[in-house]
């Protein structure tokens, strides 16, 4: 994020800044000020102002396609108060109609969709009902205090073999106190075949950077509980590897991660089986996985490499993550611009499909094998 501080210099206009716009061709004097890099724009020539990026789908995949998605709602709370009012989304049937229109028109209905901060199979049957393009939803309630939880919606032409939530009673010993449960929203792997090609996917949602770069936090510890997610997830990925080295596998979700190195703990690296060595990170891991997985993000122009935006600084949590037998099958990767880049307040305007949560979504497209019994 760079600042600009438009009146800084003698004679130079303010810039009156509303919501959805660009601030264009600025030329000035940088300066570090408020913990910010800022441009001071020089009087002449003046800056100029235009529209912010417009909602941008991702591609509709072709026949000879299927697509693994993954996108975080945000809190998605039904209607109904189950334990505490705190669960209870008033406008939740709006806000579903809004989220099934995302799913819709700028994910273009993927065959599978993990989905991360929905409340229950309530919530997620109610979407898939909205959606009516024939999906089933998965979910399993798990730790987490504000209950959210991760899913799928399975379109029918998938054939599911298993869903399974793993890992809601497995703990992790933080430095200080007592064993603490490591798993808020545990992962859940599901085994499916698409034409009788078999395929796996895990969606996750894993602890967040809030208060990272704390050491003294009794009971959960961000760091501990952060590399100790990333180890159970690598050893997850791992032991599906060694049983069956031919099943394509990918890795979606919500990590709370970059694709790179953040220097307190390499989440991504550790579950792609490429960790940073302890010399560059606080909390290192050993290499838990082979072969190692790609990271999709990576596949994309640099300028596109966010799904979120935190305090002005674009960045990419939400991943898809592929082994290699996952890879051969890999045509592309995209991620549709209808949240990151638009206004908070555009969430509860529900005539309008952006904002309806705070990440955007992530869609990879693979090529559809012939059904299995028509091959030689
Ligand atoms: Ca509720
Ligand atoms: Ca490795």
């Amino acid at each position: 994020m760079i600042r600009v501080d438009s009146d800084a210099q003698p004679g130079a206009p303010v810039l009156t800044v509303t919501a959805n716009v660009t601030i264009n061709n600025i030329t000035g004097v940088l300066d570090f000020s408020s913990a910010r890099y800022t441009l001071l724009p020089d009087a002449s020539p003046a800056p100029s102002l235009g529209p912010l990026s417009t909602l941008n789908p991702v591609p509709a995949p072709d026949p000879s396609e299927f697509t693994i998605a993954t996108i975080n709602l945000e809190r998605f709370y039904d209607d109904v108060s189950n334990t505490s009012a705190s669960d209870n989304d008033a406008n939740f049937v709006p806000r579903r109609a809004k989220a099934a229109r995302v799913i819709r028109d700028v994910m273009r209905l993927p065959d599978v969709v993990g989905v991360v901060e929905v409340e229950n199979l309530n919530a997620l049957q109610g979407l898939a009902n909205e959606l009516a393009a024939g999906y089933t939803p998965y979910i399993f309630e798990g730790n987490d205090p504000s209950k959210i939880n991760v899913g799928f919606l399975v379109k029918s032409r998938i054939t599911v073999n298993s869903v399974a939530q793993v890992g809601k009673d497995t703990q992790y010993s933080p430095p200080i106190g007592s064993p603490q449960i490591l798993n808020d929203r545990p992962p859940v792997v599901l085994s499916a075949a698409i034409n009788g090609s078999p395929f796996t996917v895990i969606v996750n949602h894993l602890r967040s950077l809030i208060d990272v770069s704390s050491t003294t936090t009794s009971g959960e510890n961000p760091r501990a509980k952060r590399r100790a997610q990333a180890e159970f997830l690598a050893n997850l990925i791992q032991n599906i590897q060694t049983t069956k080295p031919q099943e394509p596998i990918a890795v979606v979700g919500d990590f709370d991660a970059f694709q790179f190195n953040d220097g307190y703990v390499d989440v991504l690296g550790t579950v792609r089986g490429v960790p940073t060595p302890a010399t560059q990170v606080t909390l290192a891991s050993n290499d838990l996985v082979n072969p190692d997985l790609n990271a999709l993000v990576d596949t994309l122009p640099e300028a596109q490499r966010y799904s979120y935006t935190f305090e002005g600084n674009a960045q990419t949590l939400d991943h898809i993550l592929l082994n290699s037998a996952f890879q051969q099958r890999f045509r592309r990767f995209a991620i549709g611009r209808v949240n990151a880049d638009f206004p908070a307040a555009w969430r509860t305007d529900f005539n309008r499909t952006e904002r309806v949560s705070d990440h955007d979504p992530a869609v990879a497209y693979f090529s559809l094998l012939p059904p299995i019994n028509r091959r030689r």
